[in-house]
């Protein structure tokens, strides 16, 4: 039988017998050693790959602990605004527990795997002519008058989820790494890392905590400006807000940790989700090259102690964003004819 997060770590979670043991087989995911970044950062890199969850991403840690506290709470419909991701997470984890679900998007601008799962999953889709930002605004409004729970990570106990995955990378080195990087949407990430690690060490699970470096895309960059951007841009859409609802703990995190929070432009981001893909064998959604593209800028400026061990959380699985991956492809594929002979022609570039 699977045992998912709210099974594994009861201990750690504001759980009760009542809580009905929601699970799609979510947690536990691959850390796995990337030499060709180790190499050129100079340090231990390893990758979480959050993409490998039940529906392609991080989100689903929370994601099965709000579902499931609002089952206990006797809700019949969850909501939430997303990029894509968490809307995936809440329509399918509202569809095991029996729960309608609804959803608003930015319209054209959730990627194509993220639409299609909570199309599949059942949920009642709302995409509007506007922003994740005024989504989220809408939602908060909505969930004020009428009983549906918000399952965004306003909501405490997405967060409370989500640092299962600190304790996971300290199960698996048994201590703390240097420094934790990823990318900042909504900033709901970073904050629970930091709950989970500061957690995990009161529980005396590992002796000391790491640096949390966050990056943002440099369209979206509000806390790097330390202002709210109205019209946020990047292509990586996951991470296209503004106005991050955890931006107060994402602060807090930063400077409690000793850590960073910085921007990387899409170029950056682009050639990082390459080299993660070509160099690494992993394929994962533009914004979570986020984090590598943010190690590389802080090696750049020799940010990075030589030697340290890193975890980069990948996010998102790069099956969500075809049209991303595809965009690498500079021209349409051409069908040669079937023969050996124009195969060898074409493999080999010679002439027979
Ligand atoms: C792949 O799905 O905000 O800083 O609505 O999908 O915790 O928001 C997604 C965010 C990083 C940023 N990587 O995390 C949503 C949404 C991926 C993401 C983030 C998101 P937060």
């Amino acid at each position: 039988m699977t045992i998912g997060i709210i099974e594994r770590y009861y201990d750690y979670l504001p759980v009760t017998d009542k809580t009905p043991m929601l699970s799609l087989g979510e947690g536990n995911t691959p850390l796995v050693y990337a030499e060709h970044l180790s190499d050129a950062l100079s340090a231990h890199v390893y990758l979480k790959l959050e993409g490998l969850n039940p529906t392609g991403s991080f989100k689903d840690r929370g994601m099965v602990m709000a579902v499931a506290k609002a089952k206990e709470n006797g809700a019949d419909a969850v909501i939430c605004a997303s990029t894509g991701n968490t809307s995936a997470s809440a329509a399918a984890y509202a569809a095991k527990a029996g729960l309608n679900c609804f959803v608003v998007i930015p319209h054209g601008y959730v990627a194509a795997g993220k639409l299609a799962q909570a199309v599949l999953y059942g949920a009642k889709i709302i995409p509007i002519e506007g922003n994740f930002d005024q989504a989220l605004e809408m939602v908060k409004v909505l969930g004020e008058h009428y009983s549906v729970e918000i399952v965004n990570s306003i909501n405490p106990y997405r967060l409370e989820g989500q640092k299962t995955a600190a304790y996971e990378i300290i199960e698996k080195f048994g201590h703390s790494p240097h420094i934790v990087a990823l990318p900042v949407g909504n900033a709901g990430n970073i904050s629970a890392y930091w709950l989970g690690f500061k957690e995990a060490h009161e529980h005396q699970l590992c002796q000391s905590v790491p640096k949390m470096w966050g990056f943002q895309a440099e369209g979206a960059a509000a806390i790097v400006r330390n202002r709210k951007i109205s019209n946020p841009e990047t292509f990586a859409t996951a991470i296209r807000i503004g106005d991050p609802a955890s931006w107060k703990l994402a602060v807090k995190a930063r400077e409690e940790s000793g850590g960073i929070i910085n921007d990387v432009t899409d170029d950056e981001i682009r050639e990082a989700y390459y080299v993660l893909a070509e160099k690494e064998g992993v394929f994962c959604e533009p914004a979570s090259a986020a984090a590598i593209a943010g190690l590389y800028k802080q090696a750049k400026v020799g940010e990075i102690p030589k030697d340290s061990t890193i975890v980069a959380i990948l996010t998102g699985n790069g099956l969500k964003d075809p049209d991303s991956a595809m965009q690498k492809n500079s021209e349409p594929f051409k069908p040669i004819q079937a023969t050996e002979e124009e195969l060898v022609k074409n493999i080999f570039e010679v002439e027979v």
